[in-house]
């Protein structure tokens, strides 16, 4: 299977996040695609290419203009200020103040466009997120040139994000805009499979009111885990889209038996919707040792979760989202690789 990856990744490495009530160091940090990277090519899995340049136009089929001019001189803005370390946002539109006012200040700016702290945004930001975005349009790329597979190592993720905002370490939905450009190319079905431990409210959001792109979704129930506010089981599409959402909210504690059963029932929606394609958002950190999650796969059931996906005989784009065990994400994604090579 072929790679997409961009080193300009490592132009992004904010020093903290809030989380647990403390500035900590960012847990979403460069050595992850590195890891990655190094596992890729310690079992040969094939060729790693750097991404071709799409520029923003596929960006927004997915992303708000706005949103868009807001990012790329969101680091600009915030220098002018004075300050010359990390963008975070600190103040937010929630219930009861206006979502119809933006901001003409770069703190109040960073709080319209962010639905939390887990966002930093330094120097190489931008170009970063703008080679990841790029990553994943390589791969959906390849795939409408005909591959049964292809693996776009993004970096930074980008299921949190949605048409206007970015949260959750995620400024552009790199699965979405992989998705969009199927569709454009004239895909008339495209599934997207999260597997992340968190619910992809980003994607989600931006497929929600439409029948052409499905949407399945496995993660720790809101109820109990970040993103907190969407991901719940009643949320099946609106309008024309009604039917084409389906999330799977599990436990704390989940392992491979409940969690594989997830993924069957997932899989059995996503064969009878029938696409042209499939995008996988594959974060691995549903692993028993991750630092910031609750689920407890090991590493064996990446393989068997790439045979499952395999088995589904789809073109597929393997879009890497989260995994912040550093030291075995490079296992646990790659393994999930060829799993779906052995499928
Ligand atoms: C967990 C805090 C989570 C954001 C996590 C974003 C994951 C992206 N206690 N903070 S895959
Ligand atoms: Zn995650």
């Amino acid at each position: 299977m072929l790679t997409y990856y961009s080193d300009r990744h490592h132009l992004h490495h904010g020093k903290t996040e809030l989380i647990d009530g403390l500035m900590q160091p960012c847990f979403e940090m460069p050595q992850r695609a590195d890891n990655v990277l190094a596992r890729l090519q310690a079992v040969q899995l094939g060729e790693v290419h750097p991404p071709q340049a799409f520029g923003l136009v596929p960006v927004l089929r997915v992303h708000d203009a706005g949103f868009v001019q807001f990012l790329s001189s969101a680091w600009d803005e915030w220098t002018a200020t004075g300050r010359t370390h990390d963008a975070l946002p600190l103040v937010w539109p929630v219930r009861g103040l206006r979502a119809d006012r933006i901001p003409h200040d770069i703190d109040g700016k960073m709080g319209y466009y962010a639905m939390d702290a887990g966002v930093p945004i330094t120097a190489g930001t931008w170009t970063a997120v703008q080679d990841s975005a790029d990553v994943a349009l390589s791969g959906a790329h390849l795939l409408h040139g005909g591959a049964r597979g292809a693996f776009s190592l993004c970096r930074p993720p980008g299921h949190h994000a949605a048409a206007a905002f970015m949260g959750g370490y995620c400024y552009l939905n790199n699965a979405a805009i992989a998705a969009q450009y199927l569709c454009d190319q004239g895909a008339a079905r495209v599934a997207i499979l999260d597997v992340d431990y968190h619910h992809g409210n980003g994607t989600q959001s931006i497929f929600y009111r439409r029948a052409d792109v499905l949407f399945a979704s496995i993660h720790a129930d809101p109820r109990v885990e970040y993103p907190s506010f969407l991901g719940y089981a009643d949320e099946t599409g609106a309008d024309q889209g009604e039917g084409f959402n389906h999330n799977y909210p599990l436990p704390h504690g989940t392992g491979w038996d409940t969690y594989g059963a997830a993924l069957a029932d997932a899989i059995g929606k996503i064969a009878a919707f029938a696409p042209d394609a499939l995008v996988v958002s594959l974060g691995v950190d549903t692993f028993e040792k991750d630092p910031i999650s609750a689920f407890k796969l090991r590493q064996q059931d990446y393989l068997r979760m790439g045979e499952a996906i395999g088995r589904l005989r789809l073109p597929s784009l393997f879009v890497m989202e989260g995994g912040y065990a550093i030291d075995d994400i490079g296992i646990n994604a790659v393994n999930v690789l060829s799993g779906f090579e052995s499928a």
